[in-house]
């Protein structure tokens, strides 16, 4: 396969500084190399080009922090990766999850496949559901799926130029935390949740197959991978850890399953926060969580 690796260096989206180095660590844990090892042709694009907070002014516009230089770093991303070539596999480092707007909404206009259904595969402590309205933080990072589906500010829901996201068409695994009036909207709107209560009781195997049959009428999947999907113990770099989360095997599984499906067509590695890391083990164990996905075998 043809992979493309794109670094989005944000992390006005977060809550804390150092997400934004989280491409660069992702690189540094060897990520091209250990994609190549396994027979796929790697270009790295390099990153796109993002404002330094510490430049300007912590605006907060309509209850949203620094949505301007998020607007443009996400329709860069997403006008980068929506002129890829079809057989191209995006893999998109961030960064804060915000970065999800413009991966998402560009591989979803991007090549012959442009406008047609693709499904979101969002693995992650959180929901990130909040609206501006519903928003505890006015962090952008909890905002991202509520934006793909069309609901919060004009801006950021214009990114797709008319185009969104169907909830019915998104699949969340590995939640644990939900504000409270972003429970209310993730009700509303219908979002298939796997909660960490489910992995414990279903399994990865058998949330993966419900995953693949409710999701059987899209043309393709987007796996957007949030480091803090994983337990603390496991992924310790990260801004907002929750404890009680997916083990090592279970990421691993819930990707070599995602491989065999042969369905996925892009990914996104965000949240590793090398700041608070230990060692860039976050770094890395999120590698070998792409290697996974992109058909690591032990045998
Ligand atoms: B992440 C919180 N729900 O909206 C909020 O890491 C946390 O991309 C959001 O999942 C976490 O500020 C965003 C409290
Ligand atoms: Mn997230
Ligand atoms: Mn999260
Ligand atoms: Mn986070």
């Amino acid at each position: 396969m043809n992979v493309s690796i794109l670094g989005i260096p944000m992390d006005l989206g977060a809550g804390r500084r150092g997400v934004d180095m989280g491409a660069s660590a992702l690189r540094n844990a060897h990520l091209s190399r250990t994609l190549r090892e396994l027979g796929h042709t790697v270009h790295d694009l390099g990153d796109v080009p993002v404002a330094i907070p510490e430049t300007m002014d912590k605006h907060i516009e309509s209850g949203l922090v620094f949505l301007d230089p998020i607007v443009q770093a996400c329709r860069t991303t997403a006008e980068r990766l929506a002129a890829l070539p079809d057989d191209v596999f995006p893999l998109t480092l961030g960064g804060d999850h915000s970065v999800s707007m413009g991966t998402v909404t560009g591989n979803a206009l991007r090549g012959n496949a442009a406008g047609t259904r693709m499904g979101l595969i969002w693995v992650d402590a959180h929901t990130d559901y909040n609206t501006p309205s519903s928003s505890p933080s006015g962090n952008i990072h909890g905002m991202p799926v509520a934006h793909l589906t069309g609901r919060g500010d004009p801006e950021l829901v214009g990114l797709g130029g008319g185009w969104s996201l169907r909830p019915e068409d998104i699949v969340m695994i590995g939640i644990r935390s939900v504000d409270r009036f972003e429970r209310d909207l993730l009700r509303e709107a219908g979002i298939k949740a796997y909660t960490m209560k489910d992995v414990d009781q279903l399994g990865i195997t058998r949330i993966v197959a419900e995953t693949q049959e409710r999701l059987s009428d899209t043309a393709r999947l987007h796996v957007s991978f949030d480091a803090d999907a994983l337990d603390p113990s496991v992924a310790p770099g990260v801004g907002t850890p929750v404890p009680g989360g997916l083990t090592y095997r279970e990421g691993h599984l819930l990707m070599e399953l995602l491989s065999d499906s042969g369905r996925v067509t892009s990914m996104d590695i965000v949240e590793v926060n090398p700041v608070l890391d230990v060692r860039n083990q976050t770094a890395e164990v999120m590698v070998s969580m792409a290697a996974s996905l992109l058909g690591q075998r032990i045998l």
